[in-house]
């Protein structure tokens, strides 16, 4: 069924929940649940990324092709409904014979349930299920929702903002990095019928949506990622504003921090970090991002721009074996300090960057958490690439509206 607009215009976006398998750096297949839209038959991980604007009806309806009942909560949106063949009813808890089933109204197996709640404040939101949640959400089922807010326009750069005209979250680029973990074993027992035993809970994959480093780093819809579509490699040009936002999506607290600068952190969980006239924002180190939170941060580049004849690197250079060179494959690296420059790379060093650009890492700071069951490097860690001015197209650090969960309102 394809999707369908409602009658006031606003988004039908039609989820499924599914299984499939994704794939991870060492080699590993992971069974997985999650949510679909339209156009493919296996879960995606994280599920699509809903796009609305601030004062859609949203309206979501969710098909459920797993083999016990599953539900979407929407945390941080007032007033969800479940709209029945009578007329609209507030969602709630769901209790059957005394005992609490779902956290809210849901889908049994191959049966449907749709939602309607008005996105009435911009900001950076989690759906995910609100069905046994400490077992469907670890094994994939969340995603996100942007609301934009009013007087977006993706055509317009001036009118970009996570939460509106002089909120101090103007931004040039955005990058959306959900981030959770996964205990394989868990997972297997789910594939095989086996139960799901929360208390054994042991990740051993650490995930930025739904890719391990150094997947991560790889483009969106990468062709071998089926499953997982978007990557969280962060681009962007010096003193570019900068959104970073980022969603707990799983069991655990992630402290995340970049290299570079630090973030400005400008809302949490899709509150704005001020009170009337005061900025209550705040540059940090490391932000923890604990299961269900979102931030949203403003990343700015603004180290010094040296050049080697005007502005010279106050510093001795290191000679070129004595520099932080790694395995080869690895080094991201174009053999020069300076932005924008290209020097000699060491024998047997293959990759050299293509504009001379610097590389700082954004991870979590919980060290097992950057390895993909005990191999290091990996886990939840991308890179931030500051590029040369000039050198970056306008369509990087775009969060586009997924047109397969979101046909019917594009702005054009
Ligand atoms: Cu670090």
């Amino acid at each position: 069924m394809p999707t369908q607009a409602t009658a006031n215009g606003s988004p039908a976006i039609h989820l499924r929940a599914v299984d499939g398998y994704i794939i991870t750096p060492d080699g590993a297949s992971i069974y997985i649940w999650g949510y679909r839209d339209e156009t493919g038959r296996a879960a995606q991980l994280p599920g699509p990324t809903i796009i609305v604007n601030q004062g859609d009806t949203v309206t979501i309806k969710l098909t459920n092709e797993l083999p016990e009942i599953v539900s979407l909560m929407f945390p941080g949106q007032n007033g969800v409904f479940r709209l029945t063949n009578s007329g609209a009813v507030p969602v709630g808890p769901i209790y059957e014979n005394g005992r609490l089933v779902s956290l809210t109204d849901y889908a049994p197996p191959r049966g449907t349930v749709i939602y309607q709640f008005v996105a009435s404040r911009p900001g950076t939101y989690i759906y995910h299920s609100g069905t046994e949640i400490n077992k469907q959400v670890p094994m994939g089922l969340y995603g996100a929702i942007i609301v934009r807010p009013a007087g977006f326009d993706p055509l317009d750069p001036a009118t970009w903002s996570a939460y509106g005209p002089e909120t101090g979250t103007e931004f040039d680029r955005e990058y959306l990095l959900v981030v959770a973990e996964i205990d394989p074993v868990l997972h297997e027992a789910v594939r095989l019928g086996k139960p799901y035993r929360p208390g054994t809970y042991r990740p051993r994959y650490w995930t930025i949506n739904g890719r391990c480093a150094p997947d991560t780093m790889l483009p969106d819809r990468a062709t071998y990622l089926p499953r997982q579509p978007y990557g969280s490699m962060i681009m962007a040009e010096p003193g570019e504003r900068v959104l970073i936002r980022y969603i707990g999506a799983g069991c655990d607290a992630h402290p995340l921090h970049p290299h570079g600068n630090h973030t400005r952190v400008v809302a949490l969980d899709g509150r704005l970090l001020r009170n009337g006239t005061q900025d209550l924002s705040h540059k940090h180190f490391t932000v923890l991002v604990g299961p269900g939170q979102t931030y949203d941060q403003i990343f700015q580049w603004d180290g010094p721009v040296y050049d080697p004849v005007t502005t010279p690197i106050p510093t001795p250079i290191p000679n070129l074996r004595n520099q932080a060179i790694g395995d080869a494959g690895w080094t991201m690296w174009s053999g020069s300090p300076y932005l924008g420059q290209k020097g000699d790379i060491p024998i047997g060093v293959t990759s050299l960057n293509v504009t001379g650009e610097y590389y700082f890492m954004l991870h979590s700071h919980s060290e097992p958490q950057i390895t993909n069951w005990g191999e290091f490097p990996g886990g939840m860690m991308t890179m931030i690439g500051i590029f040369p001015a000039g050198t970056l197209g306008p369509e990087v650090g775009r969060l586009q509206r997924d047109s397969r969960a979101n046909s019917t309102r594009e702005r054009r």
